[in-house]
This record gives structure tokens, sequence and C-alpha cells, in this order.
């Protein structure tokens, strides 16, 4: 009995959360806004990245910064002057909609072309909570170890974009990177996955332009 009671309150909980993601993707459409959800694994690389691709672009960049602790993330953002939110999530290990609507009514929308917003990092949690943002990147890295993406199926199945980063010190910590591109394959044979290094660069330009693809095929 008690698992019948836990899984309506589950679906309850997923039901209420999709309407509130589709009313944010309504609102930043609106705007004219175009949103990523910047998930992976803890460490792998999200905030670096991001922070490469403030600097890289000529667009207008907003960064909603979600962590269980928010402010070293938010901080290391606040330092390029763009409108930046915090989201502190205290033990739970995901963003959802409801969080990500209160950030977006902080968010000064006719100023913001795009939309980084970093989820709490993990591969796990995040996957079932859809935020109403129109692309979702993956990013993990080599340093988790090469069984990572067989590991976590599931929120690789629903990426958009997938970036396996630190390719840098793939031998130093004995990862074949080529192995987790062909395990992204073949849970998700559409998808592009680039690999990379923050720390050399190599990569950044095609996940720039990955980005930018995604965006002009939804128009
Ligand atoms: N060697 C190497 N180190 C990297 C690379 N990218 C990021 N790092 C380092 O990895 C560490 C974690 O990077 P972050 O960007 O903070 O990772 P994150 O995913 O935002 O971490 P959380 O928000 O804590 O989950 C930092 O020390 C980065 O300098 C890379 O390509 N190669
Ligand atoms: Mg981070």
């Amino acid at each position: 009995m008690h698992k019948i009671a836990d899984v309506e309150i589950q679906h309850d909980i997923m039901v209420a959360n999709k309407k509130l993601a589709q009313r944010n993707q309504r609102i930043l459409d609106k705007a004219n806004v175009f949103s990523v959800d910047v998930l992976g694994a803890i460490g792998s690389g999200k905030t670096s990245l991001i922070e490469l691709l403030i600097k890289k672009s000529d667009e207008k960049i907003g960064v909603i910064a979600g962590d269980v602790i928010s402010k070293f993330d938010a901080g290391r953002f606040q330092q390029y002057n763009i409108p930046v939110v915090g989201l502190n999530t205290g033990k739970e290990c995901h963003l959802d909609a409801h969080l990500v609507e209160h950030a977006i009514e902080d968010m000064p929308l006719d100023e913001i072309d795009t939309l980084y917003i970093e989820n709490v990092g993990n591969l796990i949690c995040p996957v079932d909570f859809d935020l109403g943002s129109h692309m979702r990147m993956v990013v993990i890295s080599v340093s988790e170890g090469d069984d990572t993406v067989e590991k976590h199926p599931l929120i690789f199945k629903d990426a958009d974009l997938v970036v396996i980063n630190k390719i840098d010190i793939a031998d130093a910590v004995g990862a074949d990177a080529e192995k987790m591109v062909n395990d992204a394959k073949y849970l998700n044979p559409d998808v592009k996955i680039i690999k990379s290094s923050l720390k050399t660069g190599e990569g950044l330009n095609e996940i720039i332009e990955a980005i930018k693809d995604f965006r002009n095929n939804l128009c």
C-alpha cells in the first residue's frame, strides 16, 4: 500500500513540475531568450564551460547558478558583470521548475539573449525535472571514469548535446574518451557529442557552434 501512495505523490510532483516548466518556457519565448540547462557530473567543468562561453560569445548572457550552496559558482559568474541569480537547493540534489520560475522573475530578460542554467552536479536527480529550458547540455569528464555513460544512461538519452571534458588528462586517469563517445552514441544515436579540454580550449568552438545550430534549428 505504501508503495502505491509513494508513486502517486511522485506522479503529482512531476505533473506540477511539467506545467511550471511549460510556463517558464512560454515566459522565455515571449522575451526571446534561449535557455540551456547545463547538467552533469560534479566537478566535470560546467561552471568553467559557461565562463568560457561568456568570454567568447558576442551574445548577451545571463546565468542561473544552482547548487547546494550557490554562492561559489554565482560568485564566479558575477565577475563578468552579467545578470546572475544564485539558487541554493540546500539538501536537494537538483533544480526544479518552481525554483527556476522565481529566478526568472529576478532576471532582466530584456537584457539577455541566452540564459544558462547550471544545475546541481550529479547525473541522477536532475534527469526527471524539466526546467523549461530549450536545450539540455550534459557535461561529464574523463576523470569520472570511462564507464560513467553506461552507468547513467537516462541523462544521456535525454540530452541535446553531450560534452566529454578534460581529455587533456585522459591518459593520466586511464580513461578511454572514445568509449564514452560510443556509449553516448549507442544510448542516443542522434545526439551531438564533443570531446573537449577547457584547459587547452580544444572543442570549445565546436561547442559554441553546436549550441548556435541547435537554436537555429528550433526556429
Ligand atoms: N584538467 C582539466 N581540468 C578542468 C577542465 N575543465 C575544468 N577543469 C577543472 O575542474 C575543476 C572543476 O571545474 P568546475 O568548472 O568548477 O566544475 P563544475 O562542473 O562546475 O563543478 P560543480 O559545480 O561543483 O559540480 C576546476 O578545478 C577546473 O579548473 C579541463 O578540461 N581539464
Ligand atoms: Mg559549478
